[in-house]
């Protein structure tokens, strides 16, 4: 599964996000440091389900059908607060940073209403440029690569003495960093193991980055955003709205497709709660779902692809129980692997569910495919 870290300086409303992209309740709170222990759980992202173009109706063996969606799950993962000179053991250090080894992209959160200081501490609002958390943070996460580069300095240049591969050596110790071996030839040829370049080419190839400028619901942030925008990939995020309307709708107070531009009122309220949903329809969509998928789709470059047994269904009589998440440019080969190895081994072809074409083992996967696999018995 996809691993996916949130990250950012305390207070800025990680475990929020978390909480509301995951349904998991965790401790929130103003004061800084408030998580320890990282947090961990599924969050998901929306594919438009293909079970309705087909007239059936679809049962995920995981995630869910809402609305027209079907949520795919991907790991989420919510650490300690990050603060300037963390590399130094400032904060809570950044060793806690070890737990995001096999995240492949981060969420980075910031206060967009510009109300907290750099460790996290209410300021009054628009008292700090938020600009200031998205260089300081990203600073911080060189250092950690540069620590462990500087860790693992003498083994990649024992190994190159013995034969290996420069770029071979350096891969096996940043792949558990979910370096790629591509992205470690391209560093290999471009720089020197001493490069202080380096280790910010190695981390920014291996986790990819979205900014959530959270806070949006409070004043300030509207015109941090219209001004950081230009620079900077943000999404503009209320993740303390988005967790207030999945707790609405979990109550049956409220029907609400995550993600959507609206919702509807449908159970008792009072006065009070109903002033408070009227804030939040303004604000809509909250952005936690556009982070999310922002990340995985369009930065991580991934796809959803349902396998489709003959008739639809699975050995079990499930409809269209699976939903592959794979990188855009994978095979039918790929895919068939995806699913299982002695799928891939056996494989004959594959059948498009729509048009009912044959496909060939090399033919290029495309989002929201349905293919039936057809293997040699
Ligand atoms: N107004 C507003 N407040 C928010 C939002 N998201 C989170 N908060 C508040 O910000 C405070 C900190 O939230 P947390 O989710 O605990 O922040 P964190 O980043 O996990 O903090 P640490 O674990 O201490 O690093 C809490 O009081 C939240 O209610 C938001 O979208 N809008
Ligand atoms: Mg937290």
């Amino acid at each position: 599964m996809i691993e996916i870290g949130v990250v950012g300086k305390p207070s800025v409303g990680k475990s929020t996000f978390f909480s509301a992209a995951t349904m998991i309740d965790v401790a929130i709170d103003p004061r800084p440091f408030t998580t320890i222990e990282p947090n961990t759980g599924i969050g998901f992202v929306r594919v438009e389900d293909i079970g309705f173009e087909l007239g059936v109706v679809s049962q995920p063996r995981n995630g869910f059908i809402l609305g027209k969606y079907r949520f795919v799950g991907v790991k989420m993962i919510d650490v300690a607060g990050l603060v300037p000179g963390a590399h130094q053991g400032r904060g809570l250090g950044n060793r806690f940073l070890n737990d995001l080894n096999q995240a492949e992209g981060l969420i980075h959160i910031i206060d967009m209403s510009g109300s907290t200081d750099e460790e996290g501490r209410f300021i009054g609002i628009g008292a700090r440029d938020p600009e200031d958390d998205i260089k300081f943070l990203e600073y911080e996460l060189d250092m950690w690569y540069r620590d462990i580069l500087e860790r693992n300095r003498d083994r990649i240049q024992r190994e190159i003495r013995a034969g290996k591969e420069p770029w071979e050596a350096l891969y096996n110790v940043f792949s558990s960093l979910r370096l790629n071996r591509q992205d470690a030839e391209i560093a290999m040829k471009n720089y020197d193991l001493n490069s202080e370049e380096l280790p910010r080419f190695l981390r920014e190839r291996s986790k990819k980055i979205v900014i959530a400028g959270n806070k949006m619901d409070v004043g300030k942030a509207m015109e941090n955003y219209d001004r950081l925008k230009k620079n900077y990939d943000i999404i503009p995020v209320s993740a303390e709205a988005e967790l207030a309307l999945k707790r609405a709708s979990k109550h049956g107070i409220i029907r609400y497709i995550y993600g959507e531009k609206d919702f509807e009122i449908i159970g008792e309220l009072s006065d009070q709660q109903r002033i408070a949903l009227e804030k939040i329809r303004k604000i809509l969509p909250t952005g936690v779902q556009q982070v999310i998928e922002h990340l995985v789709f369009d930065v991580l470059n991934y796809i959803a692809v349902f396998p489709a047994g003959s008739k639809l269904v699975d050995k079990q009589g499930r409809v269209l129980p699976d939903c592959f998440l794979l990188k855009r440019g994978s095979n039918l080969e790929d895919f068939a692997s995806a699913i299982h190895t002695d799928l891939a081994k056996h494989l004959l072809y594959g059948i498009d569910v729509r048009t009912k074409r044959r496909l060939g083992k090399e033919y290029i996967l495309q989002h929201r495919d349905g293919i039936e696999i057809v293997a040699a018995k």
